[in-house]
């Protein structure tokens, strides 16, 4: 008898362990599918209990993945090898993806809460009549720095040339953000194609190396935080979360102008869940749940209703949510074609290269 059900079994459990295997293999690979959900974010931007709640109220589970820079995510999503359902580039990257025949356009019809949107954040170059993109947050690219361990006021670029910060400034290690404002501060425009201006540009970053303490991720924030350094190039939003606890640090949009940048939620033609992807996109668009995520990540929201249930001092203030009068004077990043994103990286890694 027992030599019978061991026979009958048998087969239910090792059929049982064959598919329990596959679907191991397919989860570490971000393999996903109806009742899951492959997302695919920039570290520490989201409030991971809102994923929890997205999950209790859908029945999907959620694998979350995360990457430091727009060309990691493009990479890997290029290769094709994992199936996200979701991704946040940014305004350059979101263009050359569709370009690439990357994305999914958008299905408005599965979106009720898309009016929450601030038609300001709406209808942008890198993606006409939002077809493949919807906003997440926006910000600039400036300078965050501790007056009291800074002798006078920043407000432009140069003056992290020019001011005594002796291996005092951290820099967020972004080829287009460094470079950026090296091109910046000698007056060019953060989208050039012009090879003199641009190596005039990393030749001058090279000079600023003795002032540099460090190039890093999302530790810059720590770093801040704990009086390391004097000042720091960073995305708006990092600056906000630091002052939010350290109230005597202060952010400036530099003077001879910089990034305005916008991360919007797309939907990659790898996804295998689109109808979750639109239901995570339409969570995320709930004026409240955006209010509670931006009150985490610290960012600042393109969702105009969630505004009434933010701080009203955050939100009307012009270093975070500058107006149109601010935003209209400065530059979005351009998608700049293969080849000159290549330079670009180049000269950025020699730049890196040339460190103390
Ligand atoms: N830690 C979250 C960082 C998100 C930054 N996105 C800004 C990209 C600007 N190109």
């Amino acid at each position: 008898m027992k030599k019978l059900v061991i026979m009958l079994t048998a087969p239910v459990v090792v059929s049982f362990g064959i598919l329990f295997w596959i679907y191991q293999i397919n989860m570490a690979q971000g393999f996903g599918g109806d009742n899951t959900l492959v997302v695919y974010n920039w570290g520490d931007y989201i409030d991971e209990e809102l994923i929890d709640e997205f999950e209790e109220e859908t029945g999907l589970k959620v694998i979350y993945q995360t990457f430091d820079s727009n060309e990691a995510m493009l990479t890997k999503i290029q290769q094709g090898g994992t199936a996200y359902d979701i991704a946040v580039p940014s305004d350059y990257a979101i263009s050359k993806m569709i370009e690439d025949d990357l994305l999914i356009p958008i299905d408005y019809t599965q979106l009720e809460n898309f009016d929450n949107i601030d038609p300001r954040f709406l209808d942008k170059s890198f993606d006409p009549g939002n077809t493949y993109s919807v906003p997440y947050f926006w910000g600039t690219v400036g300078i965050v720095y501790n007056p009291e361990l800074v002798d006078g006021e920043i407000t432009s670029w140069n003056d992290l040339w020019d001011m005594p910060l002796e291996n005092d400034i951290l820099l967020a290690d972004g080829t287009r953000e460094v470079m950026g404002f090296g091109l910046n501060s000698l007056g060019y425009s953060l989208n050039t194609t012009d090879r003199d201006e641009l190596l005039e540009a990393e030749k001058k970053l090279e000079t600023l190396w003795p002032n540099i303490k460090a190039i890093v991720g999302d530790e810059i924030k720590m770093l801040m935080a704990n009086r390391e350094a004097a000042a720091a190039v960073v995305w708006s939003g990092d600056a906000s979360e630091i002052m939010y606890e350290n109230e005597e640090l202060t952010y400036v949009i530099p003077e001879e102008g910089t990034n305005l940048w916008f991360d919007n939620l797309v939907i990659p033609s790898t996804a295998q869940n689109v109808e979750g992807a639109h239901q995570f996109i339409d969570f995320m668009l709930d004026a409240e749940i955006a209010a509670r995520n931006t009150d985490y990540v610290g960012y600042s929201t393109p969702n105009q209703a969630a505004l009434e249930f933010l701080d009203e001092e955050v939100v009307t203030d012009e270093r975070f949510y500058p107006s149109s009068d601010v935003t209209d004077e400065l530059e979005v990043y351009e998608n700049l074609g293969k080849r000159m994103n290549a330079y670009y990286n180049e000269l950025y890694l020699r730049f890196k290269m040339q460190s103390k």
